[in-house]
């Protein structure tokens, strides 16, 4: 059920196939009955209970259809006893679209006109993009590169938008949102023309939904018209996909008369610059104790020439890994954003090393999120699958110490762990290989000899425990009210009573 939601939330085409109990024997309390599509009607796009032989091609054909389609997501296929047993003839069907769901892929061109007037009368614009960029394929993210060049326009994207443009670009700004660069939500909240593609405004993006960017015409294309105007008001709305979309967008701006005036966008871009200057990720660094950021940031240089593919589970490390691990391409970067379950990022590796074996495959985790589906490593094992776990171990639920700092005066309850395992013999306990880590100095050529192995890695960093993650903005605050790492000595004052709740 974690699973489905997980996959529901971030948009994720699933096929679930479930075994259920005789036809017969539905409804009698059978032994392991479970009424699997009622338990799962709420976390899944769709779903089937497969009561005849005759049906199951074009259930099976319909279900793929349907979770890859449109704004992809889970869907279950219940499939009982005697169905799994019974012979049928295959024939493919000839039309297994779903009658009544029909995906709107094209964008209406008159709003797609008034979006590029809109962009080409500009004085401080904004890309904000998301999900539904990678979701709709390698060419959304070739097509939005070329419109941001083209327009010359600075980008920010959330976390599940990572890689959708690169990283190493000057007109990129960082992740946007509740952890995201000053310069990224600054600009968010002081543009007069947002863009937004491929994202669903949400909570950690927005803040305060009342001081959410005041002064902008917002601009929102999406696939799901449920997407539009559910957390924040659009001026124009595009529904569609991403890649048709933006395929129109760049042809209208190539052949328009009108764009912004360089002196306007170059004012805009020294404002930008300005905010860019506080370097809002930096952080104290030290000899003694490995900095969970600079952890990050030795795995990025010794891995970024690599064809490699970074997963991760929940937490610090996760927002660290997204602030810190530069993406240049999309589809490498593999997080739960929307339910945010730990013990995702272990079983995501080893389904991203079976999709490419000869890829580098890292789990960046948590130590206590990693602990949530260990048993995983086994699987890695057995398939022979070269997966690296990249613990950074704080010995903290740091995400959590984090906020009972912020909103309960540092008492801490439950989210210390004194009784953690032995990571380099649990490894060895699975025949994987275990390699820790705990100076500064030793990192790079930790990192390197567990980049070498060929075989399932757990290592373990041993991070500075106390070390919070900055820059943030405080819930039920407003982007422009962000807080910088050297303000942590305030942070208590940061939060409000009503913000409180909105954690
Ligand atoms: C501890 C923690 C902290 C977090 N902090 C942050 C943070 O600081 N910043 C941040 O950004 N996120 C953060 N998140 C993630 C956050 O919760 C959301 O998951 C994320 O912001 C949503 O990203 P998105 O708007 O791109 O939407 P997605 O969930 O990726 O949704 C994609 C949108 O695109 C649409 N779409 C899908 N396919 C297509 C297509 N083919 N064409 C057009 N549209 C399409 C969908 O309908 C949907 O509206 C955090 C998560 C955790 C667990
Ligand atoms: C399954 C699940 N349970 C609880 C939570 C709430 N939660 C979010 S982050 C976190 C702590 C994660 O600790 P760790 O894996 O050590 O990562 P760190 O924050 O220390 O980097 C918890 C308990 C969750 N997101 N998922
Ligand atoms: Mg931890």
């Amino acid at each position: 059920m974690t699973g489905l939601t997980d996959a529901l939330c971030d948009s994720i085409p699933i096929v679930c196939i479930t075994g259920q109990v005789p036809t017969h024997l539905i409804g009698n309390d059978a032994f392991q009955e479970c009424d699997t599509v009622g338990i799962t009607r709420p976390c899944t796009k769709y779903n089937y209970l497969v009561k005849r032989i005759e049906d199951l091609p074009r259930v099976l054909h319909e279900a793929f259809h349907i979770a890859s389609s449109g704004r992809p997501g889970p869907v279950v296929v219940d499939i009982p006893k005697d169905i799994q047993f019974a012979r049928g003839v295959y024939s493919k069907p000839k039309d297994f679209a779903h009658t009544g769901y029909k995906p709107k892929l094209k964008g209406d061109m008159e709003k797609i006109k008034q979006a590029v007037e809109l962009m080409a009368h500009a004085k401080r614009p904004l890309f904000y993009t998301g999900g539904g960029v990678i979701n709709s394929g390698k060419a959304a993210s070739d097509l939005l590169r070329e419109l941001v060049k083209l327009s010359g326009f600075p980008i920010t994207s959330t976390l599940m938008g990572l890689g959708a443009f690169p990283s190493a670009d000057p007109q990129w700004m960082g992740m946007l949102g509740m952890h995201g660069t000053l310069e990224a939500n600054m600009a968010m909240h002081d543009c007069d023309v947002m863009i937004c593609i491929g994202a669903r405004f949400d909570d950690r993006i927005t803040g305060r939904i009342d001081a959410f960017s005041p002064g902008s015409k917002k601009i929102h294309v999406d696939i799901d018209p449920s997407s539009i105007n559910k957390n924040v008001h659009v001026d124009i709305a595009v529904v569609g996909d991403c890649a048709q979309v933006l395929e129109d967008m760049v042809r209208l701006w190539r052949t328009s008369a009108i764009h912004p005036e360089k002196k306007t966008l170059s004012d805009w871009w020294k404002q930008i610059d300005k905010w860019r200057a506080r370097k809002s990720l930096a952080y104290r660094n030290s000899n003694e104790v490995i900095k969970p950021q600079y952890a990050i940031q030795r795995l990025y240089e010794l891995t970024k020439d690599r064809d490699c593919y970074i997963t991760t589970e929940v937490g610090q490390h996760q927002m660290w890994a997204a602030q810190f691990y530069g993406f240049q391409e999309p589809n490498r970067w593999m997080t739960s954003g929307g339910l945010g379950t730990m013990g995702y990022g272990l079983p995501s590796s080893v389904g991203v090393q079976l999709a490419h074996p000869k890829s580098l495959v890292i789990d960046i985790a948590g130590e206590a999120s990693v602990l949530m589906t260990m048993q995983e490593l086994s699987t890695a094992v057995q398939y022979r699958l070269p997966i690296k776990i990249f613990i950074l171990n704080n010995r903290y639920m740091g995400m959590v110490r984090q906020w009972q700092e912020l909103l309960h005066g540092g008492r801490y309850s439950e989210s210390y762990s004194e009784a953690l395992p032995d990571f380099v013999k649990l490894a060895e306990a699975y025949h994987a290989v275990g390699i820790r880590c705990e100076k500064p100095g030793d990192l790079d050529h930790a990192i390197k000899e567990m980049i070498d192995v060929d075989k399932p890695v757990l290592f373990d960093c041993v991070v500075d425990p106390k070390e919070n993650c900055f820059p943030m903005i405080p819930s039920g605050r407003a982007h422009n009210e962000m807080i910088l790492g050297d303000a942590a000595e305030k942070l208590e004052d940061a939060i409000t009573e009503q913000g409180k709740v909105m954690v």
